[in-house]
């Protein structure tokens, strides 16, 4: 597997943050297996899409003319499958080091057009909506460390190619401090030749946060958009989300954000229009970001209205637009956020907070590589994650930031001074967390009265019951045990009032009465009840069994209960405020 091999080289530490992230892409991905659309599905749909053409949400007839002459790699943004064991030793060797560079198949996206044509994947209804001809104008603001060069420019290219002249004042590019020779010279030559684009340069490694406020102290139109640096526009992508923005400048939209496949460069064509290809952003009580379903709730105010704008209570972070000055008035970021993560949350949160609506725009469809580990290094920044998520709970989330704290066994950190942050939102008078969950994100699950929490200790041996369940794939992960690490994570549990054992939304359950493994939690006892009993043992009534580490110290079962050492556990039974 191509991933684990260049895994293997990576940062452990940054690998599992990464692991984390790996959740956003499969989700994505569980759901297009679930529409059952194979990649040659999609090849038809397209074809036929193509034959009848609607006319409107086509590009212009040169332009249609210019994609159809089109037949290199990856054209239609169709991905391109390379054998690696066919290339010669030296090609070999260059496909590997792409990889390793990028976490993504960088060889491949050598072989592919910097302005390759991709579907024309909005739903029809796009094509009616009308979004006048006098819209607030733009900059787009790319921030990349250590970008591979195609990829980067094709960010570039489909940006210039697919925007409105008139409403794209400038594309601004932010290098955080890479190292890679192809940024440097070669890079600044290129720029120079590009009308409207312009490079500026940290001069020390930013992280993503201050290196999006840099590109943005250089926005001097009315809204500034932000996109990874891997990322691909769709025709008709920016004035939808400029129309949302000129309708009210509280407004913050967006875009669908499309699989572009880190291996084949395949634009997925997850949409053609319909409610299931647009989701919203949720967050789980580790402070992370993913991806749901659009709420019952929200179908039914948008009368099922698949093109219509959708209300989500947080953003991926990557790829957004927000007027000039309601950024500012937001107060922008928070600058101490260092390297990667948290700042996609802050902004959500306090967008809704404030004043302010975040939504999904359906007619606003941009590509973005997912991938499976950060390809980068994060130095002496290993903690940052934590630090910027701290901060976070620390300014918006109030009282429920001990829910966090919980996952995080009350081991904070230094984190810094957020005294400025905290004024920030007394100016805005913005509104509680509490009402955040009550009225933007009421799906969410929120831990309430605990009957206990924090870590399950084997009275046997400094063993603790651990799981992973950040990725989507762990449904049916083991629930198994591991050293006692003391930092909350994967070894933190919180036995509800209903008698399941859960992390968010995953609960233990024992499928065949022996094991026990991670599900999605269904509130219906049976399988998934367990009692933590006076006695310290752990029971599951249905089957009338108990939770025991094995012998070997290596793993968890369920067990006939006796008095044992191994079917004894310490688990904190105070529970949270
Ligand atoms: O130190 C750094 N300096 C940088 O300039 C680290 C990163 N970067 C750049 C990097 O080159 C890239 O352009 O910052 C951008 C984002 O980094 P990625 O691509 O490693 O992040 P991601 O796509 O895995 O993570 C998502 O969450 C991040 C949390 O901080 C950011 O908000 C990313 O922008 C965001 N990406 C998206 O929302 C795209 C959709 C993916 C999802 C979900
Ligand atoms: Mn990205």
């Amino acid at each position: 597997n191509e991933d684990e091999r260049v895994g293997a080289g990576g940062n452990k530490d940054v690998d599992d943050e990464k692991d984390i992230k790996k959740s956003k892409r499969e989700s994505l991905r569980g759901k297009d297996d679930e529409l059952g659309d194979s990649k040659d599905d999609h090849k038809e749909k397209n074809k036929e899409k193509g034959d009848q053409g609607n006319a409107q949400i086509e590009p212009p007839r040169e332009k249609r003319k210019e994609d159809a002459a089109r037949n290199g790699p990856g054209e239609m943004g169709i991905g391109v499958d390379v054998n690696r064991e066919k290339l010669t030793k030296e090609q070999q060797a260059d496909y590997d080091k792409g990889w390793n560079d990028h976490a993504f198949n960088r060889y491949v996206s050598d072989m592919i057009s910097l302005h390759r044509s991709l579907p024309d994947v909005r739903d029809p209804e796009c094509a009616n909506i009308d979004y006048g001809d006098n819209l607030p104008d733009a900059c787009v603001i790319i921030i990349f460390h250590n970008e591979a060069w195609s990829v980067l420019m094709r960010t570039v290219h489909t940006v210039i190619d697919r925007s409105p002249a008139k409403y794209l004042k400038e594309v601004i590019l932010v290098d955080d401090f890479s190292e890679f020779e192809h940024l440097k010279q070669p890079l600044q030559e290129y720029v120079d030749k590009l009308d409207k684009v312009s490079l500026i340069r940290a001069t020390e490694r930013s992280g993503l946060i201050r290196a999006r406020l840099m590109g943005f102290e250089k926005c001097t139109a009315d809204v500034a958009i932000f996109l990874d640096s891997h990322c691909e526009a769709t025709e008709g992508w920016l004035p939808p989300l400029l129309h949302r923005i000129h309708e009210n400048y509280t407004n913050v939209l967006v875009p669908v954000i499309d699989v572009i496949d880190d291996s084949t460069f395949n634009y997925n064509r997850l949409s053609g229009g319909g409610i299931k290809s647009v989701y919203v952003g949720g967050f789980d009580w580790g402070l992370l970001f993913n991806w749901h379903p659009i709420p019952e709730v929200e179908l039914k105010r948008i009368e099922y209205k698949s093109y219509l704008p959708v209300r989500s209570p947080t953003m991926a972070g990557g790829l957004f637009a927000i007027s000039s000055k309601y950024f500012k008035i937001l107060g922008t970021y928070d600058k101490d956020f260092d390297i990667w993560g948290g700042e996609n949350l802050e902004l959500s949160f306090k967008t809704w907070m404030c004043g302010g609506t975040l939504e999904t725009i359906p007619c606003s469809h941009v590509g973005h590589v997912f991938r499976k580990r950060s390809p980068y290094k994060w130095g002496t920044k290993q903690n940052a994650l934590k630090k910027n998520l701290v901060r976070l709970a620390e300014v918006w989330l109030d009282d429920f930031k001990e829910y966090y704290y919980m996952r995080l066994n009350h081991n904070l950190g230094d984190f810094g001074d957020v005294t400025e942050r905290k004024a920030l939102r007394e100016r805005l008078h913005c509104k509680s967390f509490q009402w955040y969950l009550d009225n933007i994100y009421p799906e969410l699950f929120v831990p309430g009265n605990a009957i206990a929490s924090g870590e399950i200790r084997s009275k046997d041996r400094s063993m603790c019951i651990d799981s992973n369940t950040d990725t989507e794939g762990s449904r049916a992960d083991p629930v198994s045990v591991y050293p006692c690490h003391g930092q909350g994570g994967n070894q933190f549990w919180l036995l509800s009032e209903q008698d399941e054992m859960r992390r968010d939304e995953w609960c233990w359950d024992t499928p065949d009465g022996i094991s026990i493994k991670i599900f999605s939690c269904h509130s219906m006892k049976g399988h998934q009840e367990f009692k933590y009993r006076q006695d310290d043992s752990i029971y599951n009534p249905t089957t009338n069994k108990c939770v025991e580490m094995t012998w070997d110290a290596q793993g968890l079962q369920l067990a006939d209960c006796k008095d044992h050492a191994r079917q004894k556990w310490i688990m904190n039974r105070t529970p949270p405020k």
